[in-house]
């Protein structure tokens, strides 16, 4: 379906579930959407891909991206609103390209845009922006957040009102190369700098919000997945070992670490007691897409949970992909039934 035009009536009086596996927007291409309900709307913050005519590298340089646009909707099954651009590289001191996926969050009624994009060194920071509605636009900071570095932020409010950034891509997003705490510049290759196969595997971050939530409260600290038995998932366990797309939810007291698997194009889940976790590794919450990537967010939205992914159902192609959604469960165990998307 295509986007309409602000203001244009939703229809929100439709009982079918046209959205099952149909792009949300089929222009411009959009991915890697992080939604949330502000109001008594579904707001989707994606990365918004373009074609740029990078050749397809290993480090991701064909996901040439440089703004984002804000979409909306007031029901799943109502037509999505396209709010236009609201952050361009342009007007980012330190960012030079690449603005990969992002997310947002709200408080005290302003709303913050986070999103990695590389500075001058080509190296993949996380910055901040400032609106004061959830459609932008959004003013950025002149630097990035101080301690911040590779890719994939998502934001999590906890019950109590505090706010965790969680963040990190190995390979293209350069996880790896802060494994010692500095970034390793002696080789360009993205496989460089990865633990041996036996190794734990590179954690994602996570650090608490500041009041301001425009810096960390505290050092970023690894989140750690571990399997049935309490051990780390190791390097070369490429089904489980995280890869990128972080994001976390809470479901009747358990907090729920979502991630790719990247090479093994999975979303899988692992589950654990409080933001920082251990998260014990649970299984596939989604199934392969179209595409090389696999990235998603999940939303409430009144007593329904939702998927937000993406595919490349519209181009054929991994870098211009489309995002999509679907009803997402829990058993009453707690774990999560895995979708299968049905690709066409
Ligand atoms: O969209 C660019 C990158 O592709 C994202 O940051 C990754 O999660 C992957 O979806």
């Amino acid at each position: 379906r295509k986007p309409v035009e602000q203001d244009t009536q939703d229809r929100s009086d439709s009982t079918e579930l046209s959205y099952l596996n149909e792009p949300l927007v089929e222009s411009p291409y959009t991915a890697d959407p992080s939604a949330h309900v502000f109001g008594d709307r579904i707001y989707i913050y994606p990365s918004h891909d373009v074609e740029s005519h990078v050749e397809e590298d290993d480090t991701g340089g064909h996901f040439n991206m440089e703004d984002y646009h804000v979409y909306s909707m007031k029901s799943p099954d109502a037509e999505v609103v396209d709010h236009g651009k609201v952050l361009g590289v342009e007007d980012v001191p330190w960012a030079r390209r690449q603005m990969w996926a992002p997310d947002a969050a709200e408080k005290d009624g302003k709303y913050f845009l986070y999103f990695p994009a590389k500075d001058s060194s080509d190296i993949f920071r996380i910055g901040v922006a400032v609106a004061s509605r959830p459609t932008g636009p959004f003013k950025p900071k002149d630097k990035p957040i101080k301690g911040s570095f590779s890719i994939d932020p998502a934001v999590f409010k906890d019950d109590q009102g505090d706010y965790y950034l969680y963040w990190g891509g190995i390979w293209g997003g350069q996880l790896q190369k802060w494994r010692t705490g500095t970034y390793l510049s002696t080789s360009d290759s993205p496989y460089a700098d990865e633990p041996s196969d036996h190794e734990p595997a590179i954690a994602p971050k996570v650090a608490k919000l500041a009041e301001n939530m425009i810096e960390f409260s505290e050092a970023p600290r690894d989140v750690i997945i571990v399997d049935e038995g309490g051990e780390p998932i190791v390097a070369g366990d490429h089904d489980r070992r995280f890869f990128e797309a972080a994001w976390v939810h809470k479901h009747d007291g358990i907090y729920y670490f979502s991630y790719s698997t990247g090479d093994t194009h999975k979303i899988v889940y692992a589950t654990g007691s409080n933001p920082y976790g251990p998260f014990t590794y649970q299984g596939v919450l989604l199934e392969p897409v179209q595409g090389w990537t696999n990235h998603h967010s999940i939303v409430k939205v009144d007593d329904q949970w939702y998927l937000f992914y993406h595919d490349t159902q519209l181009s054929g192609k991994t870098h211009l992909r489309n995002i999509k959604m679907m009803p997402l469960e829990h058993r009453k165990d707690g774990s999560i039934v895995t979708i299968d998307p049905i690709i066409k």
